[in-house]
């Protein structure tokens, strides 16, 4: 490789303060791993010296232990989009010390690209090789780099030496021409491939190539606890039922699943679910159950932007690559979690709410109405454009002192009438075809906790009128009630005149 070997000290001293700079990757794999910590420490000697010292980071989606978290606990980040999910960066977001904005996932590159964000300086690409013309094999996570790539003046290049060069050809990386020259995305099926193997980028433009030797570290999944195995199984009944009553066609349809224990715990009933098909998926991220679906040949392909699996799953993976290798395809986020093609190819998203409101609004992303917790990631890309789109979380948390199944949600990411169907551990509620008021019932019947279903029913007789009844000097008495008294149980809505 005719490229300049250099350690990751010296890279970092070629970032200055306010510097902007764009990763590979999307959530922890394709992330760099070696080169953020090396800045996050000149911030620290920075700072030890006085000066100010901060970068302005975008990324794919999340990312990993070695950029968010070691460059928040150095507070070395100024402004940081689109996605983020680790409690060090939060805090910083929650106190203001970091500017966060977060945005559909599939909207990112092309605004970087249409100028909204400004100039990029800096790219770092996590690779698995790299050619002298500058073509390279990524890692496991592709997310905006391209985009990036193509707006940086420079770019640094993260080999690391754990991804086995036998990737090539689990990519399919494009770039999209932006209006008024955008033409379709020619994706009909899951699994058509539309782009090349590589990521060509400008070899001029590399400063510099690092090297590191890590998994992606992300963290294996705990065992599906009860409630997440009802609430799986109660996805798994309502696609069953759908496929029964001939609302699904025979060959059934591309699934897109978030991610945590839920999603996984869905995917794991899916292996069972022997009344459906084989499927493939058309999602942003794949976890460890995918694999063991394609082992089992319940699941025959993937489309994805990243490979989110646990360091022991990827272990596995690169062991019997042979395998999977024709199973898996990573691209763009703008391509895996495009509008257009979720809507043609028909995708069924499943996706978590924080809490969801009886008239079928959804709280993705703030505690409370008010505290960031990750960011609505690519949930509203698929919502919004999907055959079906499903939504689920517990009925109650912490013990039960919160409900889930509010009057309002205190924070609205995806309105009611991108919400098909909600699922908890109580059950299903599918909001199709019914007004408010009947939507009401049946996420309180269906969906809510018993204890809080007397409560949801006192909120509804309110009846303060009009399409959809909201009382709005109640609407937040679940929140206030926690607030003040630490239990949502402690609403009351005997204050409140009714009309
Ligand atoms: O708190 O951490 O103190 O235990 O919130 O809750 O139930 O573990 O939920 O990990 O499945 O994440 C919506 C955040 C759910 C996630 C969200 C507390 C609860 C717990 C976490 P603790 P759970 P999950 C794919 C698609 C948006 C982006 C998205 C998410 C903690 O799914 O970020 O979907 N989604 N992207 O106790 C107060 C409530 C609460 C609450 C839960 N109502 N009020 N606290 N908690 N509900 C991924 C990408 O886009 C890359």
């Amino acid at each position: 490789m005719s490229f300049n070997n250099i350690t990751v000290e010296e890279a970092a001293l070629m970032i200055n303060h306010g510097d902007t700079i764009g990763l590979s990757g999307f959530t922890a794999p394709g992330t760099p791993k070696a080169f953020t910590e090396a800045i996050a420490h000149r911030a620290a000697r920075e700072h030890e010296a006085g000066r100010e010292y901060k970068i302005n980071l975008f990324t794919g989606a999340s990312t990993n232990r070695h950029v968010d978290t070691i460059l928040a606990e150095n507070n070395a980040i100024n402004m940081r989009a689109p996605y983020q999910n680790l409690p060090a960066l939060r805090a910083r977001i929650n106190s203001h010390d970091v500017h966060y904005f977060d945005r559909h996932l599939s909207e990112m590159a092309q605004e970087m690209r249409y100028g909204f964000y400004g100039k990029m300086n800096y790219a770092i690409i996590e690779a698995a090789d790299i050619t002298d013309d500058g073509k390279v094999l990524l890692g496991c996570g592709v997310g905006n780099i391209p985009t990036y790539a193509m707006l940086a003046d420079k770019i640094f290049i993260e080999i690391n030496d754990k991804l086995p060069k036998k990737l090539y050809g689990m990519h399919d990386v494009i770039l999209l021409q932006d209006p008024p020259y955008r033409r379709e995305i020619p994706i009909y099926a899951a699994n058509d491939r539309i782009g090349q193997p590589l990521l060509q980028i400008d070899p001029k433009k590399v400063v510099g190539v690092v090297h590191t030797n890590e998994y992606d570290g992300v963290k294996t999944f705990t065992a599906v606890d009860e409630t997440s195995a009802k609430i799986g199984a109660n996805v798994v009944d309502f696609l069953v039922g759908e496929y029964r009553a001939h609302r699904l066609p025979k060959e059934f349809l591309p699934l897109q699943s978030g991610v945590g224990n839920v999603a996984n715990a869905v995917l794991y009933g899916l292996a069972d679910a022997d009344e459906l098909p084989t499927f493939m998926m058309y999602t942003e991220v794949v976890q460890d159950a995918v694999l063991e679906l394609m082992k089992k040949g319940k699941c025959t392909f993937a489309s994805t932007c990243s490979m989110t699996f646990s360091d022991d799953t990827e272990a596995e993976l690169f062991s019997n690559l042979d395998f999977f290798h024709d199973k898996i395809l990573m691209r763009p986020a703008e391509i895996s979690n495009n509008p257009e093609v979720i809507r043609r190819i028909g995708v069924i998203a499943m996706n978590t709410a924080l809490e969801a409101d009886i008239f079928g609004g959804i709280n993705s992303t703030h505690v409370l109405g008010t505290k960031m917790m990750n960011g609505i990631g690519g949930s509203g890309d698929f919502t919004r454009n999907a055959y079906i789109s499903i939504f689920s979380c517990p009925s109650v948390t912490k013990g039960g002192l919160i409900s889930n199944i509010v009057p309002m949600v205190a924070h609205c990411d995806h309105s009611e009438h991108s919400v098909d169907v909600l699922v908890t551990d109580q059950g299903v509620a599918d909001l199709r075809h019914l007004d408010p008021v009947e939507r009401a019932h049946e996420i309180i019947d269906k969906c809510a906790h018993p204890d809080y279903r007397p409560l949801l029913r006192e909120y509804l007789k309110l009846d303060v009128g009009g399409h959809t009844p909201h009382a709005l000097n109640a609407a937040f008495a679940f929140h206030n009630a926690f607030n003040e008294t630490g239990d949502m149980r402690n609403a009351d809505f005997s204050k409140y005149v009714k009309r």
